[in-house]
């Protein structure tokens, strides 16, 4: 790799990042069922119909894990609690042995030197709130702001940090309009109200752990830059409309108080009753914002109903989960999010990274191109950071291969690679290669 910890500012944190459900084994340790347990249970969700039973067995081998991230040089490991393994029913009483597995595996980063970055909620809803209409439901905020309290009650003295929501356009748009994650509806009207009680829900957790007297708060927003396929008129309102249903709706509600014009277009008409009067809890100051960076969509004026977008083909090489390599929306994004919306709020990239196809072979695996892409991204990083963007770290998705979501464990993300039958850990090259470059 051509960068190293010194190209960064002294102080700038490295981490990898993962996700309750994606690698712990819901089915141990007495969680509840969430809705990506009846989600995958459905035929046709899920790729092979895997679900997150199982996933890497993080729940009995976090020592290990948390071993690999030390060894790999990281100085914070990023993670989330899962709501339905801290309350199976959603409300009411906790899991003792959930809170305790979240006590340890906290003293365990501490022990080992790591600063823990707490995610609240990474799409782990229990399955009895998705009976009461999960996030469509107004009393949603509230669910979330008493399990919010729980879990910081417990674990909030010892974080670095801690974000309310990880992606919740993801939550919202992807899983109530686009119908490709749990609870996997197509409707605008509850799609409308997700993207309110979402943020809502953020609002009632920030205030109630203002409350616990816990400081570094912030949210964790994923980003498509969007770019037109063409420059005809219809081409370019389409990439306007995407562009704030994606990439504006959440930030500007929490950086000014206001959702974009293009968005309530068509979201207006079902939205919340009062809904304009919630917008000042939501844009409450933060105290740091984490950026998700994938890739850019190529955007054209699609068919059908409001909002009529469809994405084109990109020109671009493309990672197993066939999105472009664009490292250069990375610096470009970050400059911005300064420069419009969060001015000098310190910026996280929560999460960056990349999918592919990647084997064992003689007892070690390849992966020249995760290299690249890692080499490419932080690159794009320094940039943002010399053109003025208040970054203040970058977390690599993900420290192991793990369940993605609709595309089970076909698609590999992991610094580390993980047999899902023996449940082995291999390092892969990108994790030997970034160890090095941060100076371990
Ligand atoms: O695996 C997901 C993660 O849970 C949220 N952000 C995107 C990742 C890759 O798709």
């Amino acid at each position: 790799m051509r960068i190293f910890r010194s190209s960064f500012p002294e102080g700038f944190v490295f981490g990898a990042a993962t996700a309750a459900y994606q690698i712990e084994g819901a089915s141990f340790g007495g969680a509840g069922s969430c809705h990506w347990d009846t989600f995958a249970a459905t035929p046709g969700n899920v790729l092979r119909a895997e679900d997150g039973a199982r996933a890497c067995d993080h729940y009995h081998r976090w020592p290990e894990d948390l071993d690999l991230v030390r060894d790999g040089g990281f100085d914070a490991y990023r993670f989330s609690t899962s709501w339905a393994r801290v309350m199976p029913e959603g409300r009411g009483a906790p899991n003792q042995e959930a809170l305790d597995f979240y006590d340890r595996l906290v003293d365990g980063m501490l022990e080992r030197g790591l600063k823990p970055y707490h995610t609240l909620y990474h799409w782990d809803l229990p399955s009895a709130l998705a009976d009461l209409g999960g996030w469509t439901n107004a009393d949603s905020p509230k669910w979330f702001g008493d399990y919010a309290e729980v879990i910081s009650g417990r674990i909030g003295d010892r974080v670095a940090s801690t974000a309310t929501i990880n992606e919740p356009w993801c939550v919202a748009w992807l899983s109530h309009f686009l119908g490709h994650h749990a609870p996997g509806l197509r409707d605008i009207r509850a799609a409308a109200r997700a993207m309110h009680h979402i943020l809502l829900a953020h609002a009632e957790a920030m205030e109630r752990l203002r409350g616990l007297g816990l400081g570094n708060l912030g949210i964790v927003l994923n980003f498509t830059p969007a770019e037109p396929a063409s420059d005809t008129p219809a081409d370019l309102a389409a990439t306007a409309r995407q562009d704030a249903i994606a990439n504006r709706w959440f930030i500007e509600a929490i950086a000014k108080g206001s959702y974009p014009e293009e968005a309530l277009e068509g979201m207006a008409p079902h939205l919340p009753e009062g809904w304009q009067d919630d917008l000042g809890r939501i844009s409450a100051p933060i105290d740091w914002l984490g950026v998700n960076y994938y890739t850019r969509g190529l955007i054209q004026q699609g068919e059908g109903p409001w909002p009529q977008i469809s994405d084109a083909e990109g020109r671009r090489a493309k990672t197993q989960m066939g999105w472009e390599i664009y490292p250069e929306g990375l610096s470009g994004l970050l400059q911005r999010l300064s420069r419009e919306f969060v001015g000098d709020l310190p910026l996280y990239v929560t999460e960056n990274g990349m999918a592919w196809n990647d084997r064992i072979e003689n007892g070690a695996c390849f992966d020249p191109e995760r290299i690249d892409y890692i080499d490419r991204h932080l690159s794009a990083a320094l940039a943002a950071l010399d053109c003025g963007a208040n970054l203040k770290g970058f977390f690599y998705w993900s420290l192991l291969d793990n369940f993605e979501w609709a595309f089970g464990y076909e698609r590999r993300f992991g610094l580390i690679h993980v047999d899902f039958d023996t449940f082995a850990r291999t390092p892969k090259a990108s994790y030997h290669e970034l160890r090095s470059a941060l100076g371990k």
